[in-house]
């Protein structure tokens, strides 16, 4: 019977939908202005969404003959190029948390649960998002931010998860990662976290076997009930709270 210190939540897709509305037009913008005629619609977008990182992913797409005019050696550049694009598209306000996730870390963190980050982004671009849709007091309130190339091996790789525990000197059977994608909950589980994931339209067929809770989104008490696609500790979730982390970690 394990107790719950601490909660590492994802980013992208968990904290807010990020992808399809924020990161895909920013990468576009950068090849755009680069004079690149590629440009990754929204289902190319979550195909290349199995390979973690931007600039891994720009490879990736130029490696399988998606970008015939652009060479290895431009991809650091345009990928800053893109995060300054993200980063104006986050400050104008265009991508909101999602259902729940303010409700669910203010709750953790009155109770004096550790909370951290474990991300694939960009630190930069993680900054921008809690400095326009958290808001600057989460810059004290997460105790660690963990981010982008600060591990050589992003997620599925567990790195990013050890690398914050190690920082926060927690143990893994105390923590409960949060997360949305199937890379996400294998970098989790191979940390030897227990994981909920709230799944969105890019990841809700993605494979969860083995994950503690799977919903369609964290909810609200006064909203709808949430969809729950998968249970493993029987919680009878109307909306994910505080209780049924604890719950999942005592189990
Ligand atoms: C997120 C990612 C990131 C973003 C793009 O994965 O893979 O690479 O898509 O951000 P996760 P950068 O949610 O599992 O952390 O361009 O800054 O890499
Ligand atoms: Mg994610």
């Amino acid at each position: 019977m394990a107790e719950l210190k601490c909660i590492l939540w994802d980013v992208d897709g968990t904290l807010a939908d990020t992808e399809r509305d924020g990161h895909r037009v920013a990468f576009n913008m950068a090849f755009d202005e680069a004079g690149h005629a590629r440009e990754w619609d929204v289902p190319t977008y979550g195909e290349l969404l199995e390979v973690t990182g931007g600039k891994e992913r720009i490879k990736f797409d130029i490696e399988r003959g998606g970008m015939p005019d652009m060479e290895h050696e431009e991809v650091a550049g345009l990928h800053a190029r893109k995060t300054i694009h993200y980063q104006s598209l986050i400050a104008e306000g265009r991508i909101p948390l999602r259902p729940g996730v303010r409700r669910l870390l203010e709750e953790a963190y009155e109770a004096g649960i550790t909370l951290g980050v474990a991300t694939t982004t960009t630190p930069a671009a993680l900054d921008a998002l809690i400095e326009h849709s958290l808001g600057k007091e989460w810059f004290d309130r997460f105790a660690v931010l963990a981010a982008g190339d600060i591990v050589p091996a992003k997620k599925p790789a567990p790195d990013i998860y050890t690398y914050a525990m190690e920082q926060l000197g927690v143990n893994p059977e105390n923590t409960l990662a949060l997360e949305d994608s199937e890379n996400g909950w294998k970098a989790a589980n191979a940390a030897g976290l227990k994981c909920v994931v709230t799944v969105n339209d890019y990841t809700r067929n993605h494979d969860f076997t083995g994950a503690d809770l799977v919903v369609s989104e964290l909810g609200e008490p006064e909203g709808e009930a949430v969809e729950v696609l998968q249970d493993l500790h029987t919680l009878d979730v109307h909306h994910v709270k505080l209780s049924h982390l604890k719950a999942i970690m005592h189990d």
